[in-house]
């Protein structure tokens, strides 16, 4: 397959009425029999279907006649039939193929996963199952009988009959064949029901193993509260009669919004107070949210081709955002979603893998579910809302599933309800979606005769294939605090649409402290000369919590890269974050927020930002030594919290026990380093929730006192594989840096590390990636163990290689030293025989 451009796009030359599909299920010998209602365009045509060598064609007919091989082409990825061998009229193409779930290792197409058949064909899955037009411009019904001896048998749509081994189903709603599942298992429902606001009577299914069914419960509150809200919200209403959800262990992503069947990685439906963490519990939420939201943005109306992702994508983020906005605190999630944007997406723009949110070229698709296409589009969505307000929102949204429902549309259709129903002009805005990189935005305030004056410059850095960028409009919200700390102009939107703009504030009495990009108001780089005075100020007096928050932020990030640098700092921080954790108004959830120091990986960003090499050890002192600091000056005001934070009563998941545990776990954290970990070895014992449980032991681990703590979590969960996935993925993570690569390579010998499930590979690896300073080990060894594993990977399961190798993404803004490690390590995949596309095309970007 060669480079797909965006400027290629041509329309499928065939109209498709419906798809049959007729599946005997069997791991080594699966029988798809499909029939295809086609209908000719005007010109005599190929026509062209999807699908490779691991399709074992049978039989290909025409109305019942076989089609002469002669006019049959076949290569690796496509099957051909020329032109003279089609009818002029309507058509039914009949296919008989065979495929091998088993040997499946890729988790594409139909896979089995602990003996339950399951599919995932977004985005290019389904041409492994049978030949087909695999591309979302083509949507049809699809009638789907299944065939098999397992007791439940699901495929998308509404059940027609299931009796004696064999099921049918129909789906009414057309669709791509990325949105098509079939799930065959011996599984058990939590079972509820959903009663419409126009009154359909929809049964809600979420299947699980025989003996989950005690952790499946909050996926189906979480779901019921999804249709519950967009429908509030955004009037959008389930259209069949069957809702199902599926958790399976091995599975590449997250979840899959297959219509009416959504395929689940099991640890984002799985969960119990002892085998959860709050963060889980959030993250569970959250992600039933966005899959079930997807039926409407993705599945009713979904993407012409590839290079719209962010279209669903990055709509469907911002609406799971909003969700969680409202079932929890609006501040700590936005603050959350800051942090994850600035961890992931800047981060991938600032390196070799920096793209637009719509790319216009790529080789592998499944490369491009990214932090720019998830978060960034989801953040390009949250500037046009403030720029048109929440009415001209709520009208375009109205005005796009009027207009485009049953759609395969386009970044360009999205843009243009936006301005028929407001009135705008988006066309600058458009380089938001077409144009890559982090634009860092500079501020200069001059103060005379009662004016404020803050004079913005914008400019973005170049990035891969775009060296020079036009500027964007930034929408700009800032309030201003007068001297006595009061706010004196409450939140005013400016939008910035020239490479330098002034704006000013006039009639002032005394010289205010600008509050600026309040709420993040745009993904963009702030850079401001402030002293650590005023930071400290706004952290005391700001009302919007975001930026109160950031500027505490900014307050640490100033001391640590001092620190870092060899410099003395960090007296300020200190005393100002000891007055905001001790300030008993304010939500524990943001004060546990403040409390947590900036990770290493952030440092190093703002290093690499400001011109200054990383030092991954000498980052990893400052932080450590920072955070001791902290807890020698606060020490009697952690205990208290400590102490005093715990939540009475049996668990629960809900955002005021969760703020409460996370501020004491943030005190439990800085106490470690004077504690010698004796308040967490406590606490590991009698804590009734994983929450606490894997806080204490993130504590003694890097103490180097684990060893009792992890024994007991492996006595006690060494059959449940979620939990066995923290037990790899903390050891690594938390592990003294010069431990990690050691810890990791122990872990990766034992029989235990099932490597090929997906989850247990992301645990260790993913673990040894998010400790800086273990992974960028100076001896390039936490480089050379994670290539070797991507080799390893890269032949069993593509996907899950290629999107691991991103761990060395940042790879170009270490030392020389460092580079040189990298970059053999990098070379080594790349010259591997056989090395999939996937992995190729990250990895040749990343060494361009
Ligand atoms: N569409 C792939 C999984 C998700 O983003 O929902
Ligand atoms: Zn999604």
């Amino acid at each position: 397959q060669p480079v797909q451009h965006l400027a290629d796009y041509r329309p499928w030359p065939f109209t498709l009425s419906q798809t049959r599909l007729d599946v005997t299920l069997a791991p080594r010998d699966t029988v798809v029999l499909t029939e295809l209602d086609l209908e000719p365009s005007d010109l005599p045509v190929d026509l062209v279907l999807d699908g490779g060598a691991g399709l074992r064609l049978q039989s290909l007919r025409i109305d019942g006649l076989t089609v002469d091989p002669a006019h049959v082409l076949r290569d690796d990825e496509t099957l051909t039939i020329r032109a003279a061998a089609l009818p002029r009229v309507p058509f039914t193409l009949a296919t008989d193929v065979r495929i091998d779930p088993q040997d499946n290792t890729a988790f594409e197409g139909l896979y089995l996963s602990g003996g339950i058949f399951c599919t995932q064909c977004e985005a290019e899955g389904f041409r492994h199952i049978t030949f087909y037009p695999d591309r979302p411009d083509v949507m049809t019904t699809f009638r789907v009988t299944l065939r098999s001896d397992l007791p439940v048998l699901l495929s998308n749509g509404n059940p027609v009959r299931a009796q004696d081994g064999v099921a049918e189903w129909n789906d009414p709603w057309p669709k791509p064949a990325y949105l098509f599942a079939l799930v065959a298992g011996n599984l058990v429902a939590v079972s509820d029901s959903f009663t419409t606001r126009s009154g359909r009577a929809v049964d809600l299914n979420v299947w699980v193993r025989p003996g989950d069914q005690d952790r499946a419960g909050f996926a189906m509150e979480s779901l019921i509260k999804s249709m519950r809200w967009d429908e509030d919200v955004y009037g959008r209403e389930y259209d069949l009669d069957v809702f199902n959800i599926v958790a399976v262990d091995d599975f590449n992503m997250g979840a899959m919004e297959n219509k009416g069947l959504n395929i689940f990685n099991s640890k984002l439906v799985l969960a119990s107070p002892d085998t959860a963490t709050d963060g889980d519990y959030e993250r569970i939420e959250a992600v039933i949210a966005h899959e079930y939201f997807h039926n409407w943005t993705g599945n009713r109306i979904t993407c012409r081709d590839w290079f719209q992702l962010c279209l669903k994508e990055g709509l469907t983020v911002f609406r799971d955002q909003q969700f969680t906005s409202d079932l929890r605190s609006a501040a700590v999630k936005r603050i959350e979603d800051v942090q994850t944007l600035r961890a992931r997406q800047f981060r991938e723009d600032q390196g070799p893998l920096a793209h637009p949110p719509r790319p216009d070229r790529y080789e592998e698709i499944n490369n491009f579910y990214t932090a720019t296409v998830y978060e960034k589009g989801a953040e390009v969505i949250g500037m046009l809302k403030r720029l048109v307000g929440d009415d001209g929102y709520a009208r375009a949204l109205d005005l796009y599933f009027d207009r485009h429902d049953g759609d395969a549309a386009t970044i360009e259709d999205w843009l243009k309800v936006f301005e028929d129903a407001t009135g705008r002009d988006l066309a600058q805005f458009k380089r938001w979606y077409t144009d890559a990189g982090t634009p860092v935005l500079t501020l200069q305030e001059t103060w005379q005769d009662g004016t404020l004056t803050l004079d913005f410059t914008q400019q973005t850095p170049p990035t891969p294939g775009q060296p020079d960028k036009l500027a964007r409009v930034i929408p700009i919200a800032v309030g201003l605090i007068g001297p006595n700390g009061d706010e004196v102009a409450p939140t005013r939107v400016l939008e910035m649409t020239e490479d330098r703009q002034s704006f000013s504030f006039e009639g002032l009495g005394a010289r205010p402290v600008a509050s600026v990009l309040r709420g993040f108001s745009a993904p963009v780089m702030l850079q401001r000369q402030m002293d650590d005075a005023t930071r400290a100020f706004l952290l005391a007096h700001d009302t919007d919590p975001f930026a109160r928050w950031e500027a505490g932020r900014e307050l640490a990030l100033s001391a640590l890269t001092q620190l870092a640098r060899g410099a003395d700092a960090g007296d300020d921080y200190i005393t100002a974050i000891g007055a905001l954790a001790g300030d008993a108004e304010a939500d524990p959830a943001f004060r546990a927020l403040c409390l947590n120091l900036p990770g290493e990986e952030e440092i190093a960003t703002r290093l690499a930002a400001t011109g200054t090499t990383p030092d991954p050890d000498a980052i990893h002192q400052a932080r450590a030594g920072l955070a001791r600091r902290i807890a020698m000056a606060h020490q009697d005001l952690l205990a208290e919290l400590y102490d005093t934070m715990t939540v009475p009563g049996a668990y629960s998941p809900d955002a005021d026990a969760a703020a409460r545990r996370s501020l004491r776990i943030a005190a439990l954290g800085l106490l470690g380093r004077i504690d010698g970990g004796d308040r967490a070895e406590v606490l590991f014992g009698i804590a009734g929730n994983m929450t606490e449980r894997m806080a204490a032991l993130a504590v003694l681990l890097r103490l180097g006192r684990g060893d009792s703590a992890l024994r007991m979590l492996h006595d006690e969960f060494a059959d449940n594989r979620l939990v066995m996935d923290k037990w790899f993925g903390i050891q690594v993570m938390a592990a003294p840096p010069s431990d990690a690569v050691a810890f990791a390579e122990r872990l990766a010998a034992r029989p235990d590390f099932d490597w090929k499930n997906p989850n247990r590979f992301r645990a260790l690896l993913g673990g040894l990636a998010a400790n800086h300073a273990g992974f960028h080990a100076a001896d390039g060894s936490g480089y050379a163990f994670t290539a070797d594993w991507l080799m390893r990977m890269d032949a069993v399961n593509p996907q899950i290689a290629a999107r691991m190798s991103t761990a060395f993404e940042t790879w170009p803004r270490y030392d020389a030293a460092r580079r040189d490690h990298a970059r053999n390590a990098l070379e080594r995949i790349a010259s591997l025989a056989g090395l999939s596309r996937n992995t190729r095309e990250m990895v040749s970007r990343m060494i361009a």
